[in-house]
């Protein structure tokens, strides 16, 4: 009998000694329970990223643990620490660094048939289907239920609401003429619309886990920027037909996710990021899209362009720089020391007293860097009550407004004079709510705010008075985009 009390205490010690996750801990049902929905359960990423291996190579585990039990700060990815314990998170780590049995291929087969193209009616309309000055309109992403409104810009009420992709994200990019309008979703879909008839014209699933997409000059393609597979997708704007599929490798042939794609209309190329491997990528799109490569010293992943389109300042990896690239010469020429991780790619640009600036909210500090775009030097750095993700201006506006994303103060905006560069008014439009990301109209004489809910709004000022003026309730209406000002190429907002 002792011997059987024994035996059975080594065996019940046995099992707590063991390690839990091994035998005990589900990590496929943990995973699929509460990963799954942002990440896909095939792990191949929806709105969250593909959670591989390849796509956590410079991830470690530890890290890796860390942000499932803590989130991660200006992302969509929560804390998990509440829902799961440490053995739990550690199983689910080591089951995301398992690769998978196989990855699936993504190339023009496969988008292939993914295509859907709507019966070509669009062709015979020549004006819009509505009373609303087609080029005030704003296009409004709602990501709390996956829809986009479209707002007349004169009355402020919405004309046409629809389904969009789940997560759409960045910025929807418009024809040259501002008819047709293109989003990208996280999982890889690109769907085209047309603003006169309010239709979905046509839709790809262009990647598996997408970035964002960018327009050529001219309106012809669209160019899709891939973290899986590691590609770069070029397609025709009309029929979605791909035109070209580059898979991302530097010269030396080491593969890199692709981070964002943009045009530069005067250079009239597309530029890419690239995530993992130090070059800059400028697609020449008089010569057939030719590759011109920028070598450069360390990976740069969020952009702004100067307004010539000579210069692009990227924030470096630690988060305490910023790196001026002339393009033309594809070389480094400055350092910015920017401590608190710039968001460079939310930057704006103005005259202020003869000189042209660029202003940059920061994601980990509460400060605004106005930096003078002659010498790359800091004119100014105004203090925020807390860290801000996006800034917009007008032309025809002396202010400039940016939010406090994060932190205790989420609910308030600041408005800065660009003449003084001093904040001249702080709005708190719905307290306790996260206020964020600002367009303005057509004439500069609105700006229009979100309050980043699932029951949120937009929030509609008087640029002049900076009283509020209407408010129409939305589902987390996570950007707004005049067309106007994205056709014009507005200094005030992003492109
Ligand atoms: Fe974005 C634009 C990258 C997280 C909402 N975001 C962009 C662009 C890039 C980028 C490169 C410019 C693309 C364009 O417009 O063509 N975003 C990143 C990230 O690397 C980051 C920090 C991490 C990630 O998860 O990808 C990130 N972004 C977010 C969010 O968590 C936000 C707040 C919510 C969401 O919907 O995912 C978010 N990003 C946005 C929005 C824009 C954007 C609304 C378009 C801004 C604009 O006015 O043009």
């Amino acid at each position: 009998m002792r011997r059987l009390l024994s035996s059975l205490a080594a065996i019940c010690l046995a099992l707590v000694a063991a390690p839990a996750y091994a035998e005990e801990i589900d990590a496929t049902g943990l995973y699929n329970r509460n990963c799954g929905v942002c990440h896909g359960v095939d792990r191949l990423g929806k709105l969250g990223p593909a959670l591989l291996p390849q796509n956590l190579k410079r991830l470690r585990k530890k890290r890796a643990h860390d942000v499932i039990k803590n989130g991660r700060p200006a992302t969509q990815m929560a804390a998990f620490g509440e829902e799961l314990n440490d053995d739990e998170i550690s199983a689910i780590v080591e089951y995301i660094f398992t690769p998978l049995k196989d990855v699936p291929r993504w190339g023009e087969k496969e988008m292939d048939a993914t295509r859907n193209i709507a019966i070509e009616v669009d062709k015979y309309i020549k004006a819009p289907l509505y009373k609303a000055d087609p080029l005030n309109l704003f296009v409004v992403v709602e990501t709390g239920d996956h829809h986009v409104s479209i707002l007349n810009g004169d009355t402020f009420e919405v004309i046409h609401r629809f389904k969009s992709r789940f997560a759409l994200h960045g910025g929807p990019k418009f024809t040259p003429d501002g008819r047709y309008v293109f989003f990208g979703s996280r999982d890889g879909w690109v769907t085209k619309f047309d603003l006169y008839t309010l239709e979905i014209l046509a839709e790809i699933r262009a990647g598996i886990n997408t970035r964002n997409i960018a327009i050529s000059p001219d309106g012809s393609s669209i160019a899709v920027a891939n973290y899986l597979p590691h590609s770069l997708v070029i397609l025709n704007s009309t029929d979605f037909s791909v035109e070209q599929i580059y898979d991302v490798k530097s010269t030396d042939g080491e593969s890199s996710r692709v981070s964002a794609v943009y045009q530069a209309p005067k250079r009239n190329s597309f530029i890419a990021a690239l995530k993992d491997v130090p070059e800059i990528w400028e697609l020449q799109l008089d010569k057939g899209a030719k590759l011109r490569r920028i070598k450069i010293d360390e990976p740069l992943d969020d952009f702004f362009f100067d307004d010539g389109y000579k210069h692009l300042l990227g924030s470096s990896r630690d988060g305490q720089n910023a790196v001026v690239i002339d393009i033309d010469a594809g070389a480094s020429i400055a350092r910015i020391g920017l401590p608190g991780l710039p968001h460079l790619g939310s930057g704006i640009s103005w005259d202020y007293k003869g000189r042209q600036v660029m202003a940059t909210p920061h994601l980990k500090e509460g400060k605004v860097s106005v930096i003078d775009l002659a010498d790359w030097s800091i004119l100014k750095t105004i203090e925020t009550k807390g860290p801000g993700f996006f800034m917009r201006g007008h032309e025809k506006s002396p202010y400039v407004w940016t939010d406090v994303f994060f932190g205790p103060n989420k609910d308030v905006l600041h408005i800065i004079d660009t003449r003084t560069l001093e904040i001249v008014k702080t709005i708190k439009p719905a307290p306790g709510k996260t206020a964020a990301h600002v367009e303005f109209d057509k004439d500069g004489s609105h700006a229009i705010v979100s309050i980043w809910e699932k029951d949120g709004a937009i929030v509609i000022y008087d640029a002049k008075t900076l009283e509020e003026v209407k408010r129409i309730p939305m589902s987390k209406p996570s950007g707004k985009y005049n067309v106007w000002n994205k056709i014009t190429f507005s200094r005030g907002t992003s492109h």
